[in-house]
C-alpha cells in the first residue's frame, strides 16, 4: 500500500505540444496520468510550468519533469497511496504557492491522478469506484453527454466567434446517445461538404467540423437540421460553449464580426435561447465582466448557465459566484485546479448549491480516459469530451460505453 517510487517522462497531446506523463509504482502495481492542457485558458488556472527557451518552441515541461523525479519523488515515497486527501495536501504545502507556479499545477496533477489509479490498482477496484469510495457517491449513474460537433473561436480556422457548439442526447442509455449523436454527427458532416465543399468538413481541436459560417445562428441552423433529419427532434438537444474571454475586446465583445456591448449580448443569448431552445451556454461573459452573468442569470429560467473560465473549478472562486449568483453549473476542469481532492471539493460545493456539474476534458488532451471514470464515479450530471471523433475524444466516451455495457462487471 505503500508509494515505492514515482517517475515521470514527457509525452505528446493531442495538439502536439509536450505534457506530462507520471508512472506512481506501490508493491504490487503501477498508476499513471497524462494531463491535459487548455488553448482558451482562463486567467485563474493553476500554472502550467513550461520551460519557456527554444526547445519545442518554449512548450517544454522538462523542468516540471524533474521536479516530480526529484523533490515530488522524495516527498511521497513511502506514503500510504489511499491516503488521497494527505498526498494532495502535502503536494499543495510542498508548492507553497497560491497558483501552484512553483511546482507547476501539471507537474501536480499528474502525481495527484496517478496516485489516484495506484491506489485503485492496488485495491483492485475500478477507478470509477474508486473515485465513488473517496467521495462516498450514493449512486453512481451515467452522465449525459454534450459533444461539440462545430468548432469555432480558437479551436478552429474559421470566423466563428463561439468556441463550441454542442449536440445534447437525451435518451435512456449511454449508448443510445452515443449512437444519435454519431449519426448527427455524419449528417451534419455529409450536408456541410454538399453545402459548402470539401473543405468544409476539416475539423478543429475536439474533432468537430470548422465551416466558415457567418453567425452562431447559421451554426446551430445546421446541426437542428441534422437532428431533424434523424428524427432525434424530440430527444436530442442543443447547447454552446461561447468561450466569450476569448472575444471580449476593450469592453465589448466582437461577435459575428460586430462589436456587441454586454446588454446586447444578452439579447443575443435570449435570441439565441429561444430559437433553438439550448439546454446551456457555458462562459456567455468574460471573467471580466460578471456584473453581467448575474444580470443574465435573473433572465434565464430553463437554461443552464456554466461557468468554466470564471470559476477554474477553485472552491473559493465557486463559493462566491453561488453567493452572488454569477451561474448555475460548474465545468469541472481537474488541470483548472491542480489536485483531485480540490476537484471534489469544487464539485461538492457546486452540488450543494444545486448546480449543474459537467466533467470536461480540455482541447488538448489525450489517451488518457480518466475523466470518463472521474464523471461516473462522482455521479456528475453530464461530461463534455468533444465530437465524436478522434482519439485523445472517443477514449472517453468509449469508456463509459464499456462501462455501462459491463456494468457487473469489474472493469
Ligand atoms: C473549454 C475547453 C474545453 P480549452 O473552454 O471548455 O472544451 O477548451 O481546453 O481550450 O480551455
Ligand atoms: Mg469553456
Amino acid at each position: 500500500m505503500y508509494i515505492k517510487d514515482i517517475k515521470a517522462t514527457r509525452v505528446l497531446d493531442s495538439r502536439g505540444v509536450p505534457t506530462i506523463k507520471t508512472f506512481v509504482w506501490t508493491k504490487d502495481g503501477v498508476g499513471s496520468a497524462i494531463v491535459p492542457s487548455g488553448t482558451s485558458a482562463g486567467k485563474k488556472e493553476a500554472c502550467e510550468l513550461r520551460d519557456g527557451g527554444v526547445r519545442y518552441f518554449g512548450q517544454d515541461v522538462s523542468k516540471a519533469i524533474k521536479k516530480i523525479n526529484t523533490t515530488i519523488k522524495k516527498k511521497l515515497v513511502n506514503s500510504f497511496v489511499i491516503d488521497q486527501k494527505e498526498i494532495d495536501q502535502m503536494l499543495i504545502d510542498l508548492d507553497g504557492t497560491n497558483n501552484k507556479s512553483k511546482l507547476g499545477g501539471n507537474a501536480i496533477l499528474s502525481v495527484s491522478q496517478a496516485v489516484l489509479k495506484a491506489a485503485a490498482n492496488e485495491l483492485q477496484i475500478p477507478v470509477h469506484k474508486y473515485v465513488a469510495g473517496l467521495n462516498k457517491t450514493k449512486k453512481q449513474k451515467m452522465p449525459i453527454p454534450h459533444l461539440n460537433i462545430i468548432n469555432g473561436g480558437q479551436h478552429a480556422g474559421n470566423n466563428l466567434s463561439f468556441q463550441e457548439f454542442q449536440i445534447v442526447p437525451m435518451f435512456n442509455s449511454f449508448e443510445e446517445n452515443i449512437k444519435a449523436s454519431v449519426e448527427i454527427y455524419h449528417t451534419l458532416k455529409k450536408d456541410l461538404e454538399k453545402k459548402y465543399g470539401l473543405s468544409a468538413i476539416n475539423v478543429g481541436y475536439e474533432g468537430g467540423f470548422c465551416p466558415q459560417l457567418e453567425s452562431s445562428f447559421d451554426a446551430l441552423s445546421l446541426i437542428q437540421d441534422a437532428i431533424d433529419k434523424c428524427k432525434y427532434t424530440k430527444k436530442v438537444k442543443l447547447a454552446v460553449d461561447a468561450a466569450a474571454n476569448e472575444f471580449y475586446v476593450r469592453n465589448k465583445y466582437l461577435v459575428d464580426g460586430k462589436e456587441h456591448t454586454s446588454l446586447e449580448m444578452i439579447d443575443y443569448y435570449k435570441k439565441i435561447i429561444k430559437e433553438y431552445k439550448l439546454v446551456s451556454i457555458e462562459d456567455p461573459f468574460s471573467e471580466d465582466d460578471k456584473k453581467h452573468w448575474s444580470c443574465f442569470l435573473k433572465e434565464v429560467s430553463k437554461t443552464k448557465v456554466i461557468g468554466d473560465d470564471l470559476l477554474a473549478t477553485n472552491p473559493r472562486l465557486i463559493k462566491d459566484a453561488v453567493k452572488k449568483r454569477y451561474c448555475n453549473g460548474l465545468l469541472l476542469k481537474i488541470n483548472q485546479i491542480g489536485t483531485i481532492t480540490e476537484a471534489i471539493d469544487a464539485f461538492n460545493i457546486a452540488k450543494k448549491a444545486e448546480w449543474n456539474v459537467q466533467v470536461s476534458h480540455r482541447s488538448g488532451d489525450t489517451e488518457d480516459a480518466f475523466v470518463a471514470d472521474l464523471a461516473y464515479g462522482l455521479a456528475s450530471d453530464s461530461v463534455k469530451f468533444g465530437a465524436p471523433a478522434r482519439g485523445e475524444r472517443t477514449c472517453k466516451y468509449n469508456r463509459l460505453l464499456e462501462i455501462e455495457a459491463f456494468k457487473n462487471y469489474s472493469l
